[in-house]
């Protein structure tokens, strides 16, 4: 049978896609017109257009079976997926189609539409990069899978008490997940804890990973790849009868509980570390999984080990999937019986690195004594690497102990750890970071002794995000202005073609309509008056990232309005947006002095169409969509040094928002490419940071020199804004670990500037222009070819 044509196609036209939508609702869903609910019409419209991307699936399979092509397999234990039936709508052709048959069979579309739940398998940045990147990939018509977790339990709903965050369960796939296909029989067997006897690894115990898959569409074309999470099974035999027997209901399924609380919950830290047994186990089984099913898929075409690095490439999103490595070692060492050295070579060339971090505290390391009793036959493994890796550091640097000490994979003080990033170093290709400064940062500093080993296995890839989600879907308006100033749609996969709007910045009726696109995606989200600039601080809460100081601002602005209203500014709304992990305490001041502020402004008559703060609760991709097209500012804050890259900070761009920021992260490339009059930029930069913190760093000395800092500082400390308040100017005022003080005045200044530009709106209109115009290298496909160039060296395959 021919695979690719084999197929009886469906149909695009409105008769045939309303036929299709009433068998799936009799046939699949098993209900009639009559008595079906919403929610019927929501998964009976999902099945439809899953449909739709399923028979490309099948093609896509097809060609890449008889290609037999070199793979990219991405390993996060995070994505951040977003929405799937808009995105789906879209990239099937059907999103004019569908809204005509659900009202031909009697539905309200907004109503059946608003049942799509995010898969919320991610914290932020690095599980929406992820999302990110499997959209391009598929754009690009890559061979790629995703392999991921496919938790019960996403990052957690955020809603807000007295002001204070509350973390409430996100049951996503309560009603079922119309998108996803169940694969059990694909299922894997995992071990964990048991000895190392003479046969080999002995587990203690074993659980089964059970897979299924989502669709991942390329946009424009027919590609569809696949993201695979895996879910955590308890083994059969786990359900304890005699016990249930006896009334014993909870002792009979501990164990299953046990086993499958694996998959259970997506941990909600973000970018420290996390020190919990079940984390660790998440993450080998996340691993083992992801390796057995990448070797059976191998298997299908090949046969020679020689040839896997040649067909494979696996990318490591940080080092959460890094027991990847000694995994990989185990299967070849201990079960496909290859000695260590060719085994040792294949794993080299298969694996690479990205290091999403600058901060020491979110470089993951475990306890030697956990990892030995977890897997004791990986702590073997790893300690060999160690071995060889320290022999080569001792014949390259001879008599250097300090090098040995930084380069080993164990780390002896306070406790022993294995340092998880060394590992990755060691046991991959390439290690790449995700800005310019951030990669250069990680050569100079975090990785500096590794570099000096080994100069070319560093490299640099910007991130990007998909525009046809943060552009085509978030903001309709806006998308249909640039095809029509460009002439064609044809940025929606080639976004460095958004540079042909520089011209139109200086055409005064294509400004007008621009900022009319803007002032409607205010309306829509309905948050107080689309005159007034809208100010957005949307990300996670991280004192580095500086949330404390945009709300020093807003307290300064507050005052004035009190005192000197002469130099308030201009009319704003103040959003902010983001979680914080819960046990990170001080982040949570940070919310709850949010809030307090937010009140107090409210309360305020003064404020009355001037100042309004809003802090909508539980941001996540959904809410991005709405709030990113309707921004005019883009707060970028952090302290120099601190932020890997943002992305919040290219979407944001390229709906045409203006940047203040500083010199971190990927804003220093944005503000390069927009060019530096069309970017905000204030305070220190990373090597004046740096000077600083390790120096006699005085918070207080800014406090006594500034009379506005000061008086923010004071309502703080005197409780004018409750407790949570008086814990944050404390911090300040006491170690101000991420140097808020010394860059508020910077900040503050600039803030003046930017209200002074917005007073012209001829000029602001032309910056956002500009700022749209000059963002089309921050598209994720251009993230991929960069991939594809310096790592991955994969080629596309069309269906
Ligand atoms: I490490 N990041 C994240 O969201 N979670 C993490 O655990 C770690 C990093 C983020 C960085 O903070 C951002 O600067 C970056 O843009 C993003 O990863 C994607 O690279």
């Amino acid at each position: 049978m021919d695979l690719r044509n084999g197929l009886r196609p469906l149909g695009s036209t409105p008769a045939e896609f309303e036929q299709d939508l009433l068998s799936n609702l009799y046939y699949r869903r098993g209900t009639t017109v009559e008595s079906a609910s919403a929610q019927d019409a929501y998964e009976t419209l999902a099945l439809t257009v899953r449909d739709r991307l399923a028979a490309r699936r099948a093609r896509t399979a097809a060609a890449h079976y008889e290609t037999n092509p070199r793979w990219v397999y991405y390993l996060s234990a995070e994505y951040l997926l977003g929405p799937q039936l808009e995105q789906n709508l879209l990239y099937s052709g059907t999103t004019d189609l569908a809204p005509a048959a659900l009202k031909a069979l009697g539905f309200s579309p907004e109503e059946v539409e608003a049942l799509d739940v995010e898969p919320g398998l991610g914290n932020g940045g690095l599980g929406r990069l992820a999302a990110c990147l499997l959209d391009s990939l598929a754009t690009l018509d890559i061979p790629a899978v995703g392999y991921g977790i496919r938790y019960d339990l996403g990052i957690f709903k955020q809603d807000f008490e007295n002001g204070e965050q509350v973390e409430k369960p996100d049951d996503w796939t309560f009603q079922g997940d119309p998108w996803e296909f169940p694969a059990p029989d694909d299922w894997q067997t995992v071990g964990f804890y048991g000895y190392v006897g003479p046969e080999g690894w002995v587990p203690g115990e074993i659980v089964h990973g059970e897979p299924s898959h989502l669709l991942v569409p390329g946009y424009g074309t027919e590609t569809v790849n696949i993201v695979r999470l895996w879910r955590a099974r308890a083994a059969q035999a786990s359900f304890d009868l005699r016990r249930f027997s006896a009334g014993q209901y909870a002792e009979a399924v501990q164990e299953a509980v046990k086993a499958e609380n694996i998959s259970k919950v997506l941990y909600p830290d973000d970018s420290t570390e996390m020190g919990r047994e079940l984390r660790l186990k998440q993450q080998y089984f996340l691993v083992s999984c992801s390796l057995r099913d990448i070797i059976r898929r191998f298997r299908f075409r090949n046969s020679d080990w020689s040839d896997f690095p040649v067909k494979t490439v696996i990318q490591l999103n940080d080092t959460h999937p890094t027991l990847a490595i000694p995994e990989l070692m185990r299967l070849l060492v201990d079960e496909e019986k290859l000695d260590w050295e060719q085994a040792w070579s294949l794993v080299r060339q298969t694996f690479a690195y990205t290091c999403h971090t600058l901060l020491p505290e979110a470089l993951e390391t475990w306890p030697v004594d956990m990892l030995g009793r977890l897997l004791p036959r990986h702590l073997e493994i790893i300690y060999r690497i160690n071995a060889e890796l320290l022999d080569e550091v001792r014949a390259t640097f001879p008599d250097d102990l300090s090098r040995v000490r930084n380069l080993s994979l164990i780390q002896e003080e306070p406790q022993r750890r294995v340092r998880m990033a060394n590992l990755a170093v060691t046991g991959t290709f390439k290690v790449n970071g995700v800005a310019e400064l951030h990669s250069q940062l990680l050569t100079s500093t975090t990785f500096a002794d590794f570099a000096a080993l080994w100069p070319d296995k560093f490299t640099n890839v910007t991130n990007g995000v998909t525009p046809r989600r943060f552009v085509r879907l978030a903001n309709p308006g806006l998308s249909a202005l640039i095809t029509e100033g460009l002439g064609s749609e044809d940025w929606l996969r080639d976004l460095s073609l958004l540079s042909g709007l520089a011209p139109l910045a200086d055409d005064a009726s294509f400004r007008a309509r621009w900022r009319s696109e803007k002032r409607h995606a205010k309306s829509a989200l309905g948050l107080g008056d689309p005159g007034a600039m809208l100010d957005v601080m949307i990300k996670r809460f991280h004192e580095y990232k500086r949330q404390q100081l945009k709300i020093l601002h807003v307290i300064t602005l507050y005052q004035r309005l009190q005192s000197a209203p002469g130099r308030f500014g201009v009319p704003r709304t103040v959003l902010f947006g983001g979680k914080a992990a819960p046990a990170y305490y001080a982040a949570k001041s940070i919310i709850k002095t949010i809030n307090a502020v937010a009140a107090a402004v409210a309360a305020d008559p003064k404020s009355s169409g001037l100042l309004r703060v809003v802090f909508p609760a539980n941001y996540n991709v959904t809410l991005a969509e709405k709030i990113i097209p309707a921004a005019d500012l883009s707060e970028q804050i952090s302290m120099a040094g601190k932020e890997a890259s943002g992305t919040g900070n290219m979407k944001l761009a390229l709906n045409g928002a203006l940047t203040i920021g500083t010199l971190d992260g990927a804003n220093v490339e944005i503000r390069d490419r927009v060019g530096a009059d069309n970017f905000f930029l204030f305070g220190l930069d990373a090597p004046a940071a740096l000077s600083l913190r390790s120096g006699d760093y005085q918070p207080r000395s800014y406090y006594e020199a500034d009379d506005e800092l000061r008086a923010a500082l004071d309502a703080l400390s005197n409780g004018v804004f409750g407790g949570a308040g008086q814990e944050v100017a404390q911090s300040l005022l006491g170690r101000d670990e991420y140097l808020t003080l010394a860059d508020y005045r910077s900040y503050i200044d600039k803030q003046d500037e930017v209200a002074a530009v917005w007073q012209n709106q001829e000029r602001w209109t032309r910056m956002s222009i500009l700022n749209t115009a000059g963002s089309g290298f921050f598209s994720s496909d251009r993230t991929v070819s960069d991939y594809l160039e310096r790592i991955w060296r994969a080629s596309p395959v069309r269906p």
